[in-house]
């Protein structure tokens, strides 16, 4: 079957449900393809943390009822080094700015109840694209497979919203691609417990046996994390051995981390990449599509929700006023956001990982880090403007404009 609609999105994750919901207000119809059931998307454990631009993009698409209601707001964040910690005060250090504790599971939850609820044909679950054409006409298709059939949807633009395994970055051509890659030599293992959190803020630790992270989902689940190696499987990790591991990493004088039964358990590689660009024609990537980066930053969903913004900023120039100067400079436009966390990402994983491929020269690095963070506030406000989220004008790449000087320098 051909069929038709304005924007054809790939992928039903953070990125590409917004997308849609955000050109719905607007109007705008699209079609988003989804190549897994809708129960396991709503059920992949992933992102906690979301940066008051992604707060403000979910409630600019009518999706923040229940995250009002749910969401846990944070004034600060904790960096502990072998015990010692140190709160980074954000609201204080920013002039405001917080942070938001709610699972990506429950945006997606949001999201889709959002399009279905509009318009029941505006998702297709366990529908696979399998090849994209006509990226440079006035009319591409993506080609994709649905309860056994084969279909086509022709459309204005294409958005690539399918994720680090998706299609949509390999039909951008080979040789106008450059790619930049970084695998780091561990992994996190990754728990939900059925357990209060034990801190009201997140704790991220550097332990000479390994990194930890404790978060949490509500008031009855916490969210923790323990540095493991790449060869480690979970049968590796016994609940015994990540709880004491926990414990360990986390602890400081006075303090106990409480313990409960372990719902969930999953290992995740660390890894930091990028593909320029991130458009082809009428093809715009957006999202773990174009580029990932470790979770240490807790930027992955945010950085997807950056890029779906501007997408539909775009987007929506083109339809309303018919100017395609910001589709024209998409890939830039993302680029400057995308390199700062980047940065921020690489930063906070080396800084708060036991890495035993590097020296002991390494590992005094990391120690002056942590002591610069404590005894200086700058350096401690560095940490907080990159944690709550970058202004508005690090979306645009605007060098010089209505948002005030500012630089962009390229390697
Ligand atoms: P997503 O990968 O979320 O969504 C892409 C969607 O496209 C998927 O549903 C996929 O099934 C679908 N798809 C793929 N190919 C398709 C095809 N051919 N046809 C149709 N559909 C197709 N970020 C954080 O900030 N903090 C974290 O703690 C954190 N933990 C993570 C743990 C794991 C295991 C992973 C993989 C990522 C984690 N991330 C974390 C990053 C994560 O949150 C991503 O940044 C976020 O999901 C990006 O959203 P999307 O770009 O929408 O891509
Ligand atoms: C989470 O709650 O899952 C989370 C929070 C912050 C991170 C990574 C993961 O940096």
């Amino acid at each position: 079957m051909n069929h038709h609609t304005q924007v054809g999105i790939i992928g039903a994750g953070p990125s590409g449900l917004l997308l849609a919901q955000l050109l719905h207000t607007q109007g705008i119809n699209s079609v988003v393809l989804e190549n897994r059931p809708r129960q396991r998307v709503e059920s992949r454990q992933r992102a906690g943390l979301l940066e008051q631009n992604t707060v403000d993009r979910l409630r600019q698409a009518g999706a923040t009822d229940r995250l009002d209601r749910e969401g846990l707001v944070h004034d600060g964040v904790i960096l502990s080094y072998n015990g010692h910690r140190h709160r980074i005060d954000l609201a204080h250090l920013t002039g405001g700015s917080r942070v938001t504790i709610y699972a990506q599971t429950e945006v997606v939850k949001d999201l889709i109840q959002l399009r279905l609820h509009e318009d029941e044909q505006s998702i297709l679950f366990e529908a696979e694209a399998t090849a994209i054409d006509g990226l440079d006409g006035y009319a591409p298709a993506i080609h994709y497979t649905h309860q056994g059939e084969n279909h086509t949807l022709i459309c204005d633009f294409v958005a690539g919203c399918d994720g680090f395994h998706g299609i949509a970055r390999q039909a951008i051509p080979a040789h106008l691609t450059t790619t930049y890659d970084k695998v780091y030599p561990y992994c996190w293992l990754g728990i939900l417990a059925k357990v209060p959190p034990s801190t009201d803020e997140l704790i991220y630790a550097y332990h000479d046996r390994g990194f930890a992270l404790h978060s949490m989902r509500s008031p009855e689940i916490s969210r923790l994390y323990v540095q493991c190696d790449v060869t480690d499987t979970l049968d590796d990790w016994p609940d015994e051995r990540i709880w004491a591991e926990l414990q360990l990493r986390l602890g400081t004088a006075g303090w106990t981390l409480a313990e409960g039964p372990i719902l969930e358990k999953t290992i995740t590689p660390m890894r930091s990449f990028v593909s320029e660009p991130m458009q082809f024609g009428r093809l715009f990537l957006a999202g773990d599509s174009a580029h990932i980066v470790p979770p240490t930053g807790a930027k992955g969903l945010n950085m997807a929700v950056a890029d779906t913004g501007y997408l539909f900023d775009a987007l929506m120039r083109w339809y309303q006023a018919g100017s395609s100067l910001e589709l024209d400079a998409y890939t830039a436009g993302c680029m400057r956001r995308v390199w700062r966390v980047q940065e921020f990402s690489n930063f906070m994983t080396d800084m708060l990982h036991r890495d035993s491929t590097k020296s002991s020269f390494d590992a005094h690095l990391q120690a002056s880090r942590f002591n610069q963070l404590v005894n200086s506030e700058a350096a401690s406000t560095v940490i907080a403007e990159n944690y709550v989220g970058l202004a508005a004008s690090w979306a645009t790449g605007v060098t010089g404009s209505e948002h005030g000087q500012s630089t962009t320098f390229h390697a």
